[in-house]
């Protein structure tokens, strides 16, 4: 079984990128054949800086590695390396009604914070159905939030199987159980996000020991001190429980029940120290892997590989459309 995966290099990646999905393609490589790339033409849908484009996509890749993903057990390439995406991604398009991409969540949500946006932010899905399908990928992780978006890469592809014959495998989001949404420390009513405009909301995998211990014990809570797990009334604290639970491998129920008796303080700093002791072992190898040739090599392989195989399919589909020769 094939899995196909990647990150946007949009910013310094967080601790709800971690644990969101970093941590779960960790686990996943020695169950499924593994596709990890780093979506660099999804980023540019909205404006980037090139230089730290450039920046966040060597840092991206050394996350990758450094975060546990074995170049052997898995496939890691750059999205623009592959002409094959966007080339596919307009084939696609001109066969996605444009209504159903006026109805993605995250298009409402992104066209918002952004004024003039780019034709791109409207036709984001069909590039990602795009990834998908060129790899015949039978699943995708993901979090909650991308399901609409794996489901419109599945419609995507039995529209076109309906039209010109078997070509793309009906690809399924893998969601997994425990995979909590991380918030913002500051507000804990928002996902952390890479792009939020207030950094002590946001732990960043790359942040000093100092920096993430400050911005643990400064998370907003509310006043009554009970160490209970209510995101809906109590979601500072619940956010720092989810935290917890998905670093330490413990359940909810069990991390209520070993703190029930701690103060807010203590239990955060329990949590720094653990955020602290995950992610400072990481940012060793990461600054040994950073400037090391073998990350191109890597990426060269991992380019070679993935053109060879989106090229069969984009042909495929390029063909039985009657486009060229
Ligand atoms: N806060 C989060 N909690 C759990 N999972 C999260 N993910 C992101 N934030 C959280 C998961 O990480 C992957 C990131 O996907 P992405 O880089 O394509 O973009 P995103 O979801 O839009 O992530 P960001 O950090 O919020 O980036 P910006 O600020 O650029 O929009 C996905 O698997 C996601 O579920």
């Amino acid at each position: 079984m094939r899995i196909l995966t990647g990150l946007q290099p949009s910013g310094g990646l967080t601790l709800g990128n971690y644990i969101g999905a970093i941590k779960q393609m960790v686990k996943y490589q020695d169950e499924y054949e593994s596709f990890i790339f780093v979506a660099d033409l999804h980023a540019i849908t909205v404006p980037q800086n090139p230089e730290e484009l450039r920046r966040n996509i060597k840092s991206l890749i050394a996350i990758y590695l450094a975060s546990g993903l074995d170049k052997d057990k898995n496939t890691i390439f750059i999205q623009s390396e592959n002409i094959y995406h966007s080339n596919m991604s307009w084939l696609l398009e001109c066969l996605t009604p444009y209504g159903e991409l006026g109805r993605m969540t995250q298009f409402k949500d992104k066209s918002l914070k952004h004024q003039n946006f780019g034709a791109g932010l409207l036709t984001y899905p069909v590039l990602m159905a795009s990834d998908i399908l060129l790899y015949d990928a039978d699943f995708v992780p993901t979090g909650v939030d991308q399901k609409q978006h794996v489901e419109l890469a599945r419609n995507i592809a039995e529209r076109v199987n309906k039209k010109y014959g078997d070509i793309f495998k009906l690809p399924e989001p893998l969601i997994p159980k425990d995979g909590a949404k991380i918030c913002d420390l500051q507000d804990p009513t928002k996902k952390m996000s890479k792009s939020s405009e207030n950094p002590k909301g946001v732990i960043y995998l790359l942040d000093t020991e100092d920096v993430i211990r400050k911005k643990i014990m400064s998370a907003v809570t509310d006043s009554d001190n009970e160490i209970k797990y209510d995101p809906d009334t109590k979601p500072g604290i619940s956010n720092l429980i989810n935290i917890y639970t998905s670093l330490s491998g413990m359940k909810v129920e069990e991390v209520v029940f070993k703190f029930k008796d701690s103060n807010y303080g203590t239990f955060k700093r329990i949590v720094a120290d653990l955020v602290v002791e995950t992610l400072i072992p990481i940012q060793k190898r990461y600054q040994e892997i950073i400037n090391s040739p073998e990350l191109d090599k890597i990426l060269d392989a991992g380019r070679d590989k993935t053109l060879e195989i989106a090229r069969r399919k984009y042909l495929e589909l390029k063909d039985r459309m009657g486009l060229g020769r």
